[in-house]
């Protein structure tokens, strides 16, 4: 008998495995753990009946001559399985997207990707097998919860690909999101009482932090989500918990910022890394969690340096065009430069307007051609001063529909910071 099962404390990645599983092995039994979490149980309440599932006590071990187990390949997060442990010409397959475990499998698909099911979506998918909108619904639900709706940094393009495959299957994101709530449970409750109960705060260069400590064992899901309800509930601007796991001698540290001064991903990138501005992690091993605590109020402090100002990734210099300078010339400088538009300054240098190509639409008639470029520039002119951040710059082109905002200091335009300087400072591209 061939039969299927997954770690303890199931959640959607392990059921939906275990289901995908059946799929690419039709005579295999699925076997669920009795111990499932929370968000699962409400599911199963509903869905049990569509799936053909056994739990561990129906099944005759003696029996058994292939297991097959699923994003797990532990021994210890089996539930009900140790005696085949002595079996001597047991047949194991592994399908796990955890590279530690204890079991040694005939054939082995081990891959560090979002969600255990994707590398199971794969298979299915090679093998063209029919897969039911009710499974594809399941499928999902198992990728969105082990990614963060396909947000956290273990997220794989795999994962992405398998989800649109489900999408395509009719996956139904409605029901989805009844059942995929935050999983926000009683082991993340704990850790952020835990969490708060010890914060130490601090303040530096003009805000509020707090680095909270913990040891913690094993994987706890939604750290990011408990780090940030921790950072709105001290009210903090920045919020850091360091989770030190010495079984492993590691430290997981996770970061949350919600001020522009702070990014977190640059940090975090510092540490081996990554993110974004707002939140980002890194997983430091071989590290004291005092020596972690230190380093990032030391990182926190230097941060004017390391923050990325608009002065840094602005361009310059700038041309900019005598508000009384004709309308033709303004035409045939743009056309040189290649761009687009171009601040206007009065005969003291200060900035009067901004003209673009798009002014030169309000031109009628050839003789218009001859005119100061004053009469057509846009003098609704939104400026910024070097000192402010990106993602200041960025928020205020997005409000005022512009794609590009003179950057000033003293009263005198230094730079121009475009929409696609923004971009590269958003999407992290910019050249170390
Ligand atoms: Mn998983």
């Amino acid at each position: 008998m061939k039969i299927i099962t997954t770690h303890k404390g199931t959640d959607f990645d392990a059921l939906a495995s275990l289901i995908a599983a059946t799929l690419i092995y039709p005579d295999a039994k699925p076997v669920l753990p009795t111990s499932i979490n929370a968000n699962l149980k409400a599911f199963l309440a509903i869905h049990k009946d569509l799936f053909d599932i056994y739990s561990p006590k129906d099944i005759v071990l003696d029996h058994v001559d292939t297991l097959i187990v699923v994003d797990t390949h532990s021994w210890s997060r089996l539930e009900g399985m140790e005696p085949l442990r002595k079996k001597p010409d047991l047949n194991i397959i592994i399908w796990d997207h955890h590279l530690q475990g204890d079991m040694k499998g005939k054939v082995e698909t081990i891959r560090e990707t979002g969600a255990a099911v994707s590398l199971l979506i794969q298979e299915i998918k090679r093998q063209k097998k029919l897969v039911t909108p009710i499974q594809a619904t399941l499928f999902l639900m198992g990728i969105y919860e082990d990614t963060g709706n396909l947000s956290f940094p273990s997220t794989l393009a795999e994962d992405a690909h398998a989800a649109g495959f489900l999408l395509e299957r009719k996956a139904d994101l409605t029901i989805l999101s009844t059942f995929l709530r935050q999983a926000y449970g009683k082991k993340q409750k704990d850790i952020l009482y835990h969490l708060i109960k010890s914060a130490k705060r601090g303040e530096s260069s003009g805000f509020s932090y707090s680095i909270a400590r913990m040891e913690i064992e094993g994987r706890v899901q939604n750290l990011a989500l408990v780090i940030q309800m921790y950072r709105e509930i001290l009210n903090v601007d920045v919020a850091f918990g360091v989770f030190h796991e010495p079984k492993k001698d590691r430290c997981m540290v996770i970061g949350r910022s919600a001020v522009d001064e702070v990014n977190i991903g640059m940090m975090m990138k510092g540490l081996n890394g990554g993110g974004h501005p707002g939140a980002g992690s890194a997983l430091l091993k071989k590290v004291e969690p005092d020596a972690i605590e230190e380093l990032l109020v030391e990182l926190l402090a230097g941060n004017q340096h390391s923050s990325v100002m608009l002065s840094d990734i602005m361009s310059y210099p700038v041309i900019t065009v005598n508000q009384n300078t004709r309308i033709e010339e303004v035409a045939m400088i743009l056309r040189d430069m290649g761009c687009t538009g171009m601040p206007v300054v009065d005969d003291q240098e200060r900035i009067v307007g901004v003209v673009s190509r798009r002014d030169f639409k309000k031109i009628r008639k050839t003789e218009q051609m001859q005119s100061p470029v004053k009469a057509f520039m846009s003098r609704n002119t939104i400026t910024i001063e070097h000192d402010r951040s990106t993602i200041e710059a960025a928020r205020l082109m997005i409000k005022n529909d512009i794609g590009r905002i003179p950057v000033m200091k003293d009263d005198k335009v230094i730079g121009i910071i475009t929409r696609s300087d923004a971009m590269m400072y958003m999407y992290d591209l910019l050249p170390d």
